[in-house]
């Protein structure tokens, strides 16, 4: 790491499932245990059960509203600050890297506190609904119901993200892999991506993945282990590392 120019670090939702935030693909609990993450995250769900898929993602938004970074978090930020050229590249939607500390994150498939118009050509955005608002609130300019600015399968993810991520796996030296389980494509191409064009690959993950067996090194474990871990192996300045 020391070595490396650029190091690239892609999550996805098990770093957070130590902040208490469900995973989409371990198993989810409670009332939302019968329906399958893809059948609620597609453009047709919405279309089809506007009010269901709401106050799904408005659960959602309530249990990221109360949670907080965990050490995992802080621990990418804290390696971002003592290494120059670290790119982090999410699939999380939840923001905790940002409110971790760590900046310039590429947020790939959106953010749950933004709301966008359904309307096709419409795209307009509008703030955030308050989080006991049961059904989707209309556009204030075309009248359709908002929807989360998040990006449902058979969406595109937006187009700067995924080129500035396509280009950092690219040209890397080290990538990380940590808290995904590498089968949502195309974010899961990119460090297959990184690992074609040479850069060595990091895996940190309590179960294997596609990924385990090219992996360079696997850490089979929670990334709030693993990453303090690592940057205390790495030695930075210690009072970035001091509450982890
Ligand atoms: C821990 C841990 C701890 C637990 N520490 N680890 C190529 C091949 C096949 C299919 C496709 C393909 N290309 C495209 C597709 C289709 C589709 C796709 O990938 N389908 C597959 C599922 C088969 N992709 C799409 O549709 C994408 N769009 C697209 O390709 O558009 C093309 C297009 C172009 C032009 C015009 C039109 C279209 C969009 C994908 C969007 C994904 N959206 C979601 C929902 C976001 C909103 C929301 O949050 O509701 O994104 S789905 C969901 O999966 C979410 C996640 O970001 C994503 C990835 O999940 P993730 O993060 O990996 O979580 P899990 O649960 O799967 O894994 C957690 C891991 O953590 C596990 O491994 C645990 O072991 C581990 N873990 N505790 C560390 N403490």
């Amino acid at each position: 790491m020391r070595s490396a120019g650029s190091v690239l670090v892609l999550t996805g939702a098990g770093v957070s499932a130590e902040s208490g935030i469900p995973t989409f693909r371990d198993a989810l609990s409670g009332l939302w245990a019968r329906y399958r993450p893809e059948d609620l995250a597609t453009p047709e769900a919405f279309a089809r059960q506007p009010d269901l898929v709401w106050r799904w993602y408005q659960w959602r938004r309530q249990i990221v509203d109360e949670a907080q970074p965990n050490p995992g978090h802080r621990a990418l930020a804290a390696l971002q600050r003592c290494l120059g050229g670290m790119m982090l590249v999410t699939q999380n939607v939840d923001g905790l890297h940002q409110r971790a500390g760590s900046t310039d994150v590429v947020e790939l498939h959106g953010n749950l506190f933004d709301d966008c118009c359904s309307a096709a050509g419409c795209a307009q955005s509008a703030p955030t609904a308050s989080l006991d608002q049961e059904s989707p609130p209309p556009c204030p300019r075309c009248g359709a119901p908002l929807r989360p600015g998040v990006v449902w399968f058979g969406e595109p993810l937006p187009e700067a993200a995924l080129e500035r991520a396509t280009q950092a796996a690219g040209s890397c030296d080290l990538v990380f892999s940590v808290g995904t389980s590498g089968l949502v494509y195309p974010a899961a191409e990119l460090a297959w991506i990184a690992a074609r064009s040479g850069a060595a690959v990091v895996e940190i993950n309590p179960e294997p993945t596609p990924l385990t067996a090219a992996a360079d090194f696997v850490f089979s474990q929670p990334g709030g282990v693993a990453l303090p871990a690592i940057l205390r192996a790495l030695g930075p300045d210690p009072s970035d590392g001091a509450d982890l």
